[in-house]
This record gives C-alpha cells, structure tokens and sequence, in this order.
C-alpha cells in the first residue's frame, strides 16, 4: 500500500508556490490571496476596489470556485482580464491551478492580480499560492468569535476586511471584539471595515493596497 502524507502534499505545493512568486516577481506583478466564507463579500470587495483603482492600476483575477463561472462574468463585466479555475469539489486553490490558471494571463498588461479563492475558512488556510499578500474577508453577518474559531486563516493573513458594515445595526456583531482577537493572532495585519455595496471604507483601503503594490 502506498500512502501519501499531506506533509509532502504540502512541501510540494510550497515549491510551486515560490516558483509562482518568483514568476510575478519577475513581471512585476504583485499577487493577492483573498480567502473567507461562501457569501462574506470578496466579489464585491473587488468590484469596489476596481472602481476606485481606475486609472491607477491595471488588476487581473484568478477566480476560484467550485463550480460555475457567476464571478468570472461579474469581473468580465468590469472590463478586467480574469481566469477561471473551476476546482470541481475541492474547498481550496492549490498553487499548481493558479500556475496553470496564470499561464493564460497577460503580464505585460497586469500590475495586481487578486486570486479569489473558493469560499472557506478551513482548507484555504494550508496552501500558499505564490502571492505576496493574503487578504482575509468577515462578513458582519457570520459572527464576531470566527477568529477564535478558525485561528489558522486569520494568523497567516496580512489584513483583515470586516465587510458590509451596513449591517451592522441589525447583526450583534462587535467589531472591536474581532480587531482584539485579530491584533491577538496578528498584531501587524491591517484592518478594514468596509461596506463594499455603498463604497464605504474603499478609498482607504485602495489607497493601502496601492502603496503595497507600488513598494
Ligand atoms: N448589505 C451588504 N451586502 C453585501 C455587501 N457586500 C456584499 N454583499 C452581498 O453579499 C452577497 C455575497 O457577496 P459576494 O461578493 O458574491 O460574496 P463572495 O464572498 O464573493 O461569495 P463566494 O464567491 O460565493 O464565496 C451578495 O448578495 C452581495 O450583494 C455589503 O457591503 N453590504
Ligand atoms: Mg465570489
């Protein structure tokens, strides 16, 4: 019988992973992981970003579902070169996909290329994909004890967006409960609270994102 242990599942996804990076380094493309659950709003998180970045970026995105192309079409829709990976069942982007994803992308006309990666808190938190910042979304909807409950996915992730803040008066979400046990987890990780729909908390966050890539 042979037996695969996840640990070289993993230190092989580490290599592609590097090779991936060095791949954007080289093209000067700085690469974006954003993880959170089904629905948290990362779509719309970047829809909103587009907007405000006009002019001042040229984005891409590797979109990464289970199944179907609804997010592919909506970033379509915005004019911004995007590829999609349909993971056919798997809850997470590997580094291979985005490799194979990336090689149908045009770097020459890219500077930031988000993976939007399958909707989950768990799987996606193993698997670097070769990107130079992960961005982790929380809905004001799904409960203010997730990073207690899910430590992996926040600790690795150099900023947190709290997302559809508009919701707030009628959630008993605590955004000062969540930004404690983040600084807790990941005391240099950025925080945002945003609601991406009426475009509130986006310019700062653009603004960030772009001194990031710029650097
Ligand atoms: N009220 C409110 N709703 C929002 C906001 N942002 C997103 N939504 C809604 O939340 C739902 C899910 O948003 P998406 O952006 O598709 O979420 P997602 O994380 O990309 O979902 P998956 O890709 O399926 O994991 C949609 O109905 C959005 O319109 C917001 O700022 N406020
Ligand atoms: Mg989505």
């Amino acid at each position: 019988m042979k037996i695969v242990a996840a640990k070289k599942i993993l230190k092989a996804n580490d290599q592609i992973a590097e090779e991936n990076r060095a791949k954007f380094n080289a093209a000067g493309v700085f690469a974006v992981n954003v993880v959170g659950s089904p629905g948290s709003g990362k779509t719309t998180l970047l829809e909103a970003l587009f907007a405000q970045l006009k002019g001042r970026l040229r984005p891409a995105v590797i979109e990464g579902d289970i199944a179907g192309v609804i997010d592919a079409q909506r970033i379509e829709a915005l004019g911004v070169p995007v590829v999609q990976i349909s993971t056919q069942g798997a809850c997470h982007l590997d580094a291979l996909v985005v490799a194979a994803a990336a090689d149908g992308l045009d770097y020459d006309s890219i500077d930031l290329l988000f993976i939007e990666n399958v909707g989950n808190l768990v799987c996606t938190a193993g698997f670097d994909l070769g990107e130079h910042l992960r961005i982790v979304v929380l809905s004001t909807s799904e409960g203010d004890d997730k990073v207690v409950k899910y430590p992996a996915i926040f600790q690795g992730s150099q900023a947190l967006f709290i997302t559809k803040t508009d919701l707030l008066p009628h959630t008993n979400f605590d955004p000062q409960r969540i930004t404690a046990d983040m600084k807790r987890l990941a005391p240099d990780a950025e925080i945002f609270q945003v609601a991406a729909l009426s475009g509130e908390g986006i310019p700062q966050a653009a603004d960030w994102l772009a001194g990031k890539v710029k650097r």
